[in-house]
């Protein structure tokens, strides 16, 4: 009911009587004043004369279902969007979903998260009103091996997905880190359910810090769009640019599940390579220079007496010689 008011409002872009809406719809005038009470809530900015009816006048930066399938291009993903104001954390919603048979892309979003996780137990702060705080259930065919490199094709869909919407540029820190003049913006937590053969599920779970305006003291290295950029984004443009980059790259990982065929553009953007970094592996660092991106994600390092490896993400760590990138 709400999704079709606002939608007339939005398709109308005048002033349009209760009547008019009620007869359109089909429910009663007094159905339609409670529900334009509950869209002004949400934020909505609708003036309402009594002469000349109801016309909306501004729109929110939310991250709801109906703004957020406005106008969306994607055939799977995001087509069904399970939306609260708060939770503790969207992976732990979307993987109760997932066992309960949500399907491929259902994609889960809070406004705000009580209890936000970053990789191995860390915290991922997420305050309301400013971030995308989101995660999205597939399904692939694929062998389980295979899942981590997934989260490597999120990676770069959001990194061109942020790009886009909003001209600043923005690179990889590998494996997934989304940065914007060398601090963190968004960040990914991918999980899965499988047997020895399938995967069941895999939940990718993607932080954006898009509107944010500070953060506490202990996160030195993390900052927003909006403060690198100085302006406000609007938090389902983002969303919706992301789902229609990812839908295209996932589909084409799929049919044939390497890097190869995004790996150019990956390499573009990974502001790891070429330059000496510090692998961090258990409380050991070994600085080594960056060559390259594997078919499969690793990283290819040259350590300082020649040597040669490639570096799974599940394994190390990644710093700048002097800070974080
Ligand atoms: C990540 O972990 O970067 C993955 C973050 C994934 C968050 C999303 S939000 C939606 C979904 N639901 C969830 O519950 N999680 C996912 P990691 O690389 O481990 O980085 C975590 C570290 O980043 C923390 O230990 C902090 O140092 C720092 N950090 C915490 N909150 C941050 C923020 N909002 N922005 C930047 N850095 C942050």
């Amino acid at each position: 009911m709400k999704d079709k008011v606002l939608a007339f409002l939005k398709k109308e872009k005048k002033y349009c009587s209760g009547e008019e809406i009620s007869h359109e719809l089909g429910v009663t005038r007094a159905a339609i004043w409670k529900t334009i009470k509950k869209l002004q809530a949400e934020g909505y900015e609708i003036q309402s004369s009594t002469k000349k009816g109801y016309k909306l006048l501004g729109t929110p930066n939310i991250v709801t279902p109906s703004e957020v399938k406005e106008h969306l291009q994607t055939k799977v993903l995001g087509q069904t969007i399970y939306y609260e104001t708060e939770m503790d954390s969207t992976n732990n919603k979307a993987k109760e979903l997932a066992r309960q048979g949500a399907q491929e892309g259902t994609l889960v979003i809070a406004d705000k998260q009580t209890n936000g996780k970053g990789r191995l137990g860390r915290s991922w702060t997420s305050p309301e009103g400013a971030g995308i705080w989101m995660s999205l259930i597939l399904r692939p065919h694929i062998l389980p091996q295979y899942a981590s490199q997934i989260t490597l094709v999120a990676g770069l869909s959001l990194c061109e997905a942020i790009q886009e919407v909003t001209g600043l540029e923005v690179g990889i820190k590998w494996p997934n880190d989304v940065v914007v003049n060398g601090k963190k913006v968004c960040g990914i937590l991918t999980e899965m359910n499988a047997e020895m053969e399938e995967i069941n599920y895999i939940i990718v779970g993607i932080g954006i810090n898009v509107n944010i305006m500070t953060f506490p003291v202990e996160l030195p290295y993390a900052s927003s769009l909006r403060l690198e950029g100085g302006e406000e984004y609007s938090r389902s443009s983002i969303i919706q640019t992301f789902l229609e980059k990812f839908e295209v790259a996932y589909n084409t990982y799929k049919s044939n599940p390497t890097l190869e065929s995004i790996r150019e553009r990956y390499e573009k953007n990974c502001i790891t390579l070429y330059k000496k970094v510090k692998l961090i592996k258990k409380n050991e660092e070994v600085i080594a220079y960056a060559t390259g991106i594997t078919n499969e994600g690793a990283l290819s390092v040259c350590y300082e007496d020649d040597s040669k490896e490639d570096v799974l993400s599940g394994e190390i760590s990644v710093r700048g010689l002097y800070g974080y990138v």
